[in-house]
């Protein structure tokens, strides 16, 4: 243990914690990776109390308490700014809730913290919210939205939005559809990968009403050579220059043609609002968010798979075999994700929860999810993972709905908790301990979900 921690205040570790968790980490843990002496005081002092499962805390993981700067508020008064710790800020935008957390203004990104994720539909103003270039203007007449489908159809299909409801109204379907973003989790991964730094709330689920995208390339006429999508959508690209285009992903068409991936116009029961996409955008759910093209103006059916921006080199695209962690990569090593991934998050507590003392039975719940795959079962655990306890898991209530979990948790004295929540998908495959699969652009990174409880 060296001294540079003994004898110091608290702050001096939570400092270190963000600095530099790998050297925190020997500091605190010691080379026996054991809580002990001095550490374990200091690091009890930290976090706020004793620490009931000390012998089981691991080496390695950043204490929970200690993982996520508190966010400030967007627009602090000068003498608070100087004092407030960098964290992110709280989104400002009319009609979301107080609570989102700005991640970039330009273009506009912003996360539902997972406490925020409590509903079993995610409602509008806690929606996440992903741009890559600017937001169109809002138009005066959504139904006079127009949109086409070309390239390998037998004719191209344009459509408005009026057309669109009046001619297929006998197609329309809604479901229960997860939209997360293809990022989810990216701040997990060590050393930090490209891209906005999502916790685990890059997810929102609405329920979406639209027409099967099927239904429209049926009566376009698919053409044998069709392979693939390529989707664009009316957003300016950020530099304002009109030959450019802010992102265009593309699908195969296998999932082009499933009965859930839909060309929306409403969300929750009412006309898309504009900063998710409306009048009217593609839902494919289970895939990476980017698939659900927003203010879609065209769906170019290819002979090929498509090649436009988001498509090539590691974008939206996981190692084939594992790569060195910040090394060298190799394009021809990458593949396109396709399904999303197992997560879990608890929804009901924020990370820092204080509870009174003498507490000892809580009722807890969440959220588990996985792409195209379901969730078998959630487990939760209070002491560092050594033991972990079966969570009630509801039926999504349709394909891609997430599932919702509840439970309730018992702790055998006052102190420091972390509760760990770990989702199992149907495969029988589990959440990992740490972020695993290291890519440039940190997809896939679904290490299981920690809220810190401080009891007394
Ligand atoms: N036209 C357009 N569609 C888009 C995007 C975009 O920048 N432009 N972002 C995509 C990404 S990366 C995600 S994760 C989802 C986010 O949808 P939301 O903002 O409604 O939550 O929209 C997708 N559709
Ligand atoms: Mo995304």
């Amino acid at each position: 243990m060296s001294d540079k921690v003994t004898g110091q205040t608290e702050r001096s570790i939570e400092e270190l914690y963000g600095r530099d968790p790998e050297r925190a980490d020997a500091v605190i843990f010691g080379r026996r990776g054991v809580l002990q002496g001095a550490g374990l005081a200091a690091m009890g002092a930290a976090v706020g109390g004793a620490i009931p499962f000390s012998a089981q805390m691991p080496i390695g993981f950043i204490p929970a308490a200690m993982a996520q700067a508190p966010a400030a508020p967007a627009a602090p008064s000068a003498p608070a700014a100087a004092a407030a710790p960098a964290g992110p800020r709280i989104l400002e935008f009319p009609g979301k809730a107080n609570g989102l957390l700005l991640l970039q203004e330009r273009p506009l990104v912003a996360e539902t913290p997972e406490h925020m994720l409590d509903d079993q539909t995610t409602p509008f103003d806690k929606f996440f919210v992903r741009n890559n270039g600017q937001v169109p203007d809002p138009v005066a007449n959504p139904d006079a939205w127009r949109f086409r489908i070309d390239g390998e159809v037998n004719t191209t299909l344009e459509l408005t939005v009026g057309e669109l409801k009046s001619r297929y109204a006998s197609a329309v379907t809604r479901g229960f559809y997860q939209m997360e973003c293809g990022g989810n989790g990216r701040s997990q991964f060590q050393p930090p990968a490209r891209g906005n730094q999502w916790g685990n709330g890059a997810i929102g689920v609405a329920q979406w009403t639209g027409v099967p995208l099927r239904v429209l390339l049926q009566a376009a006429g698919v053409k044998p050579s069709a392979i693939y999508t390529g989707q664009y959508g009316a957003d300016p690209h950020l530099s304002g220059d009109a030959t450019r285009v802010s992102i265009s992903r593309g699908m195969p068409m296998s999932k082009a043609m499933v009965d859930t991936t839909i060309v929306a116009f409403e969300m929750n029961g009412q006309p898309i609002p504009h900063i998710h996409g409306g009048p009217v955008r593609l839902i494919t759910p289970g895939w990476a968010g980017s698939l659900s093209t927003k203010w879609l103006t065209r769906i170019w059916i290819r002979d090929r798979v498509h090649d436009g921006d988001g498509m090539m080199g590691t974008n939206y695209r996981v190692p084939i075999l594992p790569m060195i962690p910040g090394g060298r990569h190799d394009d021809a090593n990458f593949k396109i994700m396709e399904s999303m991934f197992l997560r879990s998050i608890i929804s009901s507590h924020q990370n820092g929860t204080r509870l009174a003392a003498g507490t000892r039975e809580l009722a807890i719940r969440g959220a588990a999810w996985a792409g195209d795959l379901t969730v078998r079962e959630v487990h939760t655990s209070i002491d560092f993972g050594q033991t972990w306890q079966r969570a009630e898991v509801g039926a999504p209530r349709n394909q891609h709905d997430w599932q919702r979990w509840t439970q309730t948790i018992r702790f055998p004295s006052n102190g420091y908790f972390e509760v760990w929540v770990r989702g199992t998908d149907q495969n029988g495959v589990m959440q990992p301990h740490v972020a695993a699969n290291w890519n440039p652009q940190g997809y896939g990174a679904n290490s299981l979900h920690r809220v810190a409880m401080l009891i007394g």
